[in-house]
């Protein structure tokens, strides 16, 4: 039997304060790469401010901001191989744009407009997950099906602190480890599901330490530093590569945004903590530690920012230029036999 042990309680950082905690690095690191990491994060942080804007002016509908969890999503992400998949959920909802895929076409779907539904197979991304944890037995099922076909992909579930009491994920983390399928489960612990706070959510010390009952290692990773998360995820596709099946990452982080622009956390929060994360928060701390590297100049910055910003214009114009949808499409592939009322109408 192999023997796993609890999770590692020490929560891995590479990015210091830039006073009393020195700065680290990640091996296999070059400058070239610590960029693409800054220019992906500035893309993200960029549609996620702006979606907020396209929502308040009724350009898009409802949206899951995603404002501080850059760093998870881009340092695992851009550890990623390009066969492997991406299962997000809707917090994930623009990490395809890491893959290529153009802002409209997220925009879209948040507009509630079929041109959002992407083939999966352009992008190795899945789609968005709405249903909580739905997406972490179809991760592991993709994963295990790559291996019996004896391909090297991988697949990386992304899903929260709320989705580690459902069903599926305890499923998916079981039958992952069981089959030792190539999945990584990176879960967001944002400390919150919509109001619910992760003390009222598990008695377990740590997220991380689910993993031991499934005998895959728990590993904990500060969410907010993006080579802390890039190091992990490596590590856990290395271990899958090698056969060694999966990983659980738990990448923490603090929501100091509302759950979606339809949720009031005014309500339940703690305004002084929300304060206190937003100015430690993820992009700051890497554009500090490139500074102090002598990486980043302002003019690398302001053109990352700039490019970022015109894409998401040109995205916004694209979404908003589709015809409308035909109504019927809602039915298209609901029924074989449609009922009366719907085939005579
Ligand atoms: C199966 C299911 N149950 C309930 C919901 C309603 N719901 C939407 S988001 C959410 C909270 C999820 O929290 P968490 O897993 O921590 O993810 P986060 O939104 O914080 O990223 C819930 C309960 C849902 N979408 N699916
Ligand atoms: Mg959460």
């Amino acid at each position: 039997m192999a023997q796993v042990l609890p999770a590692e309680h020490d929560v891995r950082r590479i990015i210091g304060d830039g006073e009393e905690v020195a700065d680290g690095e990640v091996d296999g690191l070059g400058d070239a790469a610590l960029l693409d990491l800054y220019r992906g994060m500035v893309l993200l942080r960029t549609y996620d401010e702006r979606s907020l804007v396209y929502h308040r002016q009724g350009r898009i509908g409802t949206y899951a901001i995603f404002w501080g969890h850059e760093a998870i999503q881009v340092g695992s992400a851009l550890a990623l191989a390009d066969e492997d998949w991406i299962f997000p959920s809707y917090r994930e909802s623009a990490i395809g744009l890491l893959r290529g895929m153009p802002p409209e076409t997220v925009l879209s779907w948040w507009r509630g407009h079929p041109a959002g539904w992407w083939d999966p197979r352009e992008y190795r991304v899945a789609s968005i997950a709405v249903p909580i944890a739905t997406h972490v037995p179809h991760a592991v099922g993709y994963a295990w099906g790559a291996k019996l076909k004896g391909e090297l992909a991988c697949a990386i579930a992304y899903f929260g602190d709320g989705a580690t009491s459902e069903g599926a994920f305890h499923e998916g983390a079981n039958f992952a480890a069981v089959m030792r399928a190539p999945a990584v489960l990176l879960c967001n612990n944002n400390q919150w599901a919509i109001s619910t706070p992760l003390s009222a959510q598990t008695r377990a010390e740590s997220l991380a330490d689910k993993a031991a009952g499934y005998g895959m290692p728990g590993v904990r990773v500060d969410g907010g530093d993006v080579l802390a998360v890039y190091q992990a995820t490596t590590e856990a596709l290395a271990r899958a590569r090698a056969g060694e099946g999966p990983t659980f990452i738990e990448a923490l982080t603090y929501r100091c945004a509302p759950h979606a622009t339809a949720d009031d956390p005014s309500v339940y929060w703690d305004a002084e903590r929300v304060d206190e994360e937003r100015r430690n928060e993820c992009l700051g701390r890497y554009e500090g530690y490139l500074r102090r590297l002598g990486v980043l100049t302002d003019e690398l910055a302001e053109e990352a920012r700039a490019d970022a910003l015109a894409r998401m214009k040109e995205g916004i114009a694209a979404a908003e230029a589709l015809p409308p949808p035909d109504p019927d499409v809602v039915f298209a592939h609901a029924y074989v036999d449609p009922p009366p009322g719907l085939r005579d109408g």
